[in-house]
């Protein structure tokens, strides 16, 4: 498969005005009739008409009412060209699909009876041949046709303007969607399907009507997507000053589906997982994902739909916004400080676990990608995450004022336009008079920024000196870097542990002073002095993580610990307990591996590992311990926050401070400080366990969560005792809950402990719930995470009736959580681990390239794991490379990852 480049870019040679649609829809054969105007681009040297179409059958085309045959076009691969085109054409083409055999989910596709649709980033081209790229917007009319018993529901984009009768048991409907779009956007669903549905009324006073569509059974499940619909209209409304411009919006649930949801103009397509949830089956955490996608989608409405991306290159430009938009959507739903830290750890959690190592691997890329293979194999975390970060640096460097100014002027600008990174950035810098040049980096350089910190207090002149310098590792393709702008968000403390005033310039004595200063580095090395500073502070630096990049600084364990206690920053406070976790665990890692490599010279002695890894902690575990203690007690601090303090850091998180990845170690490092960690904090945790109950009625409102989250922390460490009275616990929690939260929580504790009763409640579990899917996959990813489940135990859950490789949700449960989430299971040293991995890549190729994708991009880091592994990463990846007719998502990232 060929490369496409960004700086190739050509406009479309024709542009669409209007489309019809009609549609015979029926699984085996469904016939598309599709009538489009087109006119010649003035602004395109492309002289030909160009098409795109993939996977079905081109039963007639006629241009101007005249049917071409194949010597009026040519046909290569995907593109049908058109050559001496008028310059106002009608097109009329018919094809004909088989959406029952499609298992790619992308384009006209069944599940469990019903029709679907998925086209971004290039699904229309499955559906009927036509000008698939963003640039082309037009607007649609869609007629559908279908059985009315078996398909009563025919929904499309925009508004309904008629239905009825055809007789032979069949009906109609005809949609409008009043607004361009391009053709990623066009969405379809057909079937036996029914609806929560509510009229709202809209700030300006027009009322609309909001849909929630699910399967029959389901309608108790819906409740929380329309109360998160409504939050987020009214949100968008009161933040941005942005409206909903249809009279209806509708959300649709499918079971099978390969990503999270789709943003389809007024026709947002959702995977069930984000849908549905009652207390029965769903845990605070899919509350609060079901809360943020709906948000995500919904606001993607103003920026994505109305305002779209010229070419795939700028997906950024909608992903790293929306996410922005839904990340505020959030923080501001939990409205209180503590709250809104607790969600940028989390979101800062993942951005360093899964995009630093995206970043610093072989499918590295900039938020602006230069070039791709597969467009699907781009909607990454670098695209998403760090996208958003890169929208928030925006704000931290204007205010909320002046990105909203900026805001204001996009839309301004750009409304009904398919546009750039480089016009966001224009109209941020526009609105606030500033010059935003440099900061084009962040979109075209990949790799994570290192920023080192050096100080010194001098006491005579009062001054503190903090000097930064920026580099940025090398990524494909990209040897050198050049300096990004970097805000950087500064406080000092004093001894006492308080904020000091900070004066950027000599003899400040400005009443309000601030205790935050945003620092913009924009040079490889800059020095900022801080004047009037009456006694050496600890500096608190990169607050609320105003930058994504990685921050080094020589803070001495006791700074850390006064950090963890003191600091007004949320996010650095937990930040420095994390430093101080990581300290401790690198240690324990090395210490570790010494004794293994003296054990193997003394032939097997493991008296040294469990010297390693003693139960009597040393002076700086117990000071580690010590602070924890200090978190856990704090009756001041939200039990959501002390649950975040309180975690360690993950297996990945370690792997990626390591320069070689030795799994085994780190797991049984982390297991070793949990339990040491148990141990001394026995009664604490037992007594926080008590007193963060939450009896009555479930309410998933950040308190309860937070308490419960809490309480459920406790228990897992109290679990790594695993002794009698932490399997009662588990027991009786599992027993008694009242809600899927409390429930899963005591049945993965169970499933990493030797409890008697564990395999008696899992069964129990799968009977009760076998009827909702979305709870099996919790059954399968609790077991193919858990600590004793070896590649042996997850191949014979794969031969469980309820396991197929069709269902995207069950395939990501198993055997993608079994490869990303079972590191020192997955890495077993006989290779075994990688073999189940290839087995699956090609199985699932063969089936569903984008999910096969990301199954493949497991082995990113496969260079930097300690030997054997390595070695046999690598095989397992050219076992993989030399599999006949791979796709080019698989093909794409195997290559990348050998090159
Ligand atoms: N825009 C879609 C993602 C489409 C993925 C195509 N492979 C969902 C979202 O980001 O909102
Ligand atoms: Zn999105």
């Amino acid at each position: 498969p060929p490369t496409i480049y960004r700086n190739q870019y050509v406009p479309p040679g024709y542009l669409v005005e209007q489309v019809e649609m009609g549609f015979d829809l029926d699984p085996a054969e469904t016939r598309v009739a599709t009538r489009s105007t087109l006119v010649k681009n003035p602004d395109s040297p492309e002289r030909d008409l160009v098409l795109y179409g993939h996977e079905m059958r081109l039963v007639q085309i006629r241009m101007n009412g005249k049917e071409l045959t194949p010597a009026d076009y040519r046909l290569d691969g995907e593109t049908l060209r058109i050559p001496n085109a008028p310059d106002q054409v009608t097109l009329e083409i018919e094809t004909a699909l088989n959406p029952e055999s499609n298992t790619s989910l992308m384009g006209l596709y069944v599940s469990n009876g019903n029709f679907f649709t998925q086209c971004e980033a290039e699904g229309f081209r499955k559906i009927t041949y036509f000008p698939d790229r963003p640039d082309v917007m037009a607007k649609y009319t869609v007629m559908l046709r279908a059985d009315k018993k078996r398909y009563p529901v025919l929904l499309s984009n925009g508004n309904l303007i008629e239905q009825g009768d055809l007789g032979d048991g069949r009906h109609y409907a005809l949609w409008e969607d009043p607004f361009k779009k391009p053709s990623y956007l066009f969405a379809l669903v057909a079937g036996d399907l029914v609806c929560q549905e509510e009229a709202f009324l809209l700030k300006d006073g027009r009322e609309v009507l909001l849909q929630v569509w699910v399967e029959h059974g389901n309608l108790d499940k819906t409740q929380h997507a329309m109360d998160s619909l409504k939050n987020s209209i009214r949100w968008d409304e009161e933040r941005f000053n942005l409206e909903l411009d249809l009279d209806r919006f509708m959300i649709v649930a499918v079971g099978d589906f390969n990503m999270g949801a789709m943003e389809n103009k007024g026709l947002n397509i959702f995977n069930t997982k984000f849908v549905l949830a009652n207390p029965r089956i769903a845990t605070d955490i899919d509350y609060f994902n079901i809360e943020s996608v709906v948000g995500h989608e919904y606001f993607h409405n103003w920026t994505g739909n109305r305002v779209t991306c010229r070419d795939w290159f700028q997906l950024s430009l909608k992903e790293g916004l929306t996410v922005f938009r839904d990340q505020e959507f959030s923080a501001d739903m939990i409205g209180t400080d503590s709250g809104r830290a607790v969600r940028r750890i989390d979101d800062v959690r993942v951005l360093r676990q899964t995009q630093f190592a995206e970043d610093a691997g072989p499918m590295a890329h900039p938020v602006r990608p230069d070039s791709y293979i597969e467009i699907n194999n781009f909607y990454t975390v670098t695209v998403y995450e760090k996208g958003s970060e890169v929208v928030r640096m925006y704000q931290t460097l204007l205010g909320r004022e002046g990105f909203n100014r900026g805001m204001a002027l996009y839309f301004e600008r750009h409304d009904g336009q398919a546009v750039t990174c480089d016009d966001f950035r224009a109209a941020m810098a526009d609105a606030n008079g500033r010059d935003l040049t440099q900061f084009e980096r962040w979109y075209s350089q990949a790799g994570t920024p290192h920023v080192s910190a050096t100080s010194e207090y001098d006491g005579h002149a009062r001054t503190f000196t903090l000097t930064l310098s920026q580099s940025c590792p090398p990524t494909p393709g990209q040897e050198k870097k050049l300096p990004f702008h970097i805000p950087v968000a500064v406080g000092l403390l004093d001894s006492s542990g308080r904020d000091m005033p900070l004066h950027l310039a000599p003899h400040g004595n400005a009443p309000e002073a601030p205790t935050t200063a945003i620092l913009e580095l924009t040079e490889e090395r800059q020095t900022f002095v801080f004047h009037e500073v009456s006694e050496c502070p600890v500096p608190s630096l990169l607050r609320n993580f105003s930058a994504p990049v990685v921050l080094s600084y020589e803070y001495t364990d006791a700074e850390l610990a006064f950090l963890m206690e003191h600091d007004s920053d949320p996010f650095n406070r937990w930040e420095a307990g994390q430093r101080l976790a990581t300290r401790r665990l690198l240690v324990l890692v090395d210490k570790l591996l010494l004794a293994d490599s003296v054990a193997q010279t003394f032939d097997g002695e493991d008296a040294d590992v469990q010297s390693a890894t003693a139960r009597v902690p040393s002076a700086e575990q117990a000071a580690l311990i010590g602070a924890l203690r200090g978190t856990l007690r704090h009756a001041g601090l939200d039990p959501a926050f002390r649950e975040v303090a309180l975690s360690l850091p993950s297996e990945t998180m370690l792997s990626e401070e390591m320069d070689v990845i030795h799994p085994h170690a780190i797991h049984r490092a982390r297991l070793a400080l949990r339990r040491m960690i148990a141990e001394q904090l026995r009664e604490e945790f037992l007594e926080t366990y008590h007193a963060n109950q939450t009896p009555g009625p479930y309410s998933p409102d950040p308190q309860s969560v937070g308490k419960r989250a809490l309480k459920n922390l406790a228990l897992s460490y109290l679990c790594e005792l695993d002794d009698e009275a932490s399997h009662e616990l588990m027991e009786r929690q599992y027993d008694h809950a009242t809600n899927m939260t409390d429930r899963l929580a005591a049945l993965t504790a169970l499933v990493n402990s030797r409890a008697a009763g564990r395999q008696d409640r899992l069964n129990r579990f799968f009977e009760e719930f076998k009827h909702e899917a979305l709870v099996i996959d919790k059954w399968f990813t609790l077991q193919a995470t858990a600590r004793g489940t070896d590649v042996a135990a997850v191949r014979e859950l794969a031969r469980h009736p309820a396991f197929t490789l069709r269902n995207p949700n069950r395939v990501r449960s198993l055997v993608l959580a079994f490869c990303s989430g079972n590191p020192a299971q997955f890495h077993a040293p006989d290779g075994s681990g990688y073999a189940f991995w290839a087995e699956y890549v090609i199985a699932l190729d063969a089936i569903n390239p984008q999910v096969a994708a990301r199954l493949a991009r497991v082995m990113d880091r496969w260079r930097k794991y300690a030997q054997p592994l390595r070695e046999k990463m690598r095989e397992a990846l050219e076992r993989v490379a030399a599999s006949p007719s791979l796709s080019g998502d698989v093909l794409e990232v195997i290559s990348k990852s050998l090159a």
